[in-house]
């Protein structure tokens, strides 16, 4: 089980932490999803078969690339 934290710029309003929490909590091997406006950041905790490029890959397909 890993836990990485994102910045993620385009989080701009409580609609976009919903989003990010629905979509990513989708994917499997994600476990929790964690979304803060203020500090316009993700912390996801996931294992087999999500991977980081996955995460990234699909934040950045919804519109909210990562930063880091
Ligand atoms: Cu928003």
């Amino acid at each position: 089980m890993t836990t990485v934290t994102y910045m993620i710029p385009n989080i701009s309003c409580g609609h976009c932490v919903h989003t990010i929490k629905n979509e990513v909590g989708e994917l499997p091997g994600v476990k929790a999803v964690d979304a803060d406006q203020m500090k316009k950041s993700a912390t996801i905790t996931f294992e087999s078969p999500a991977t980081e490029d996955v995460i990234k890959k699909l934040l950045a397909e919804i519109n909210y690339p990562v930063a880091n």
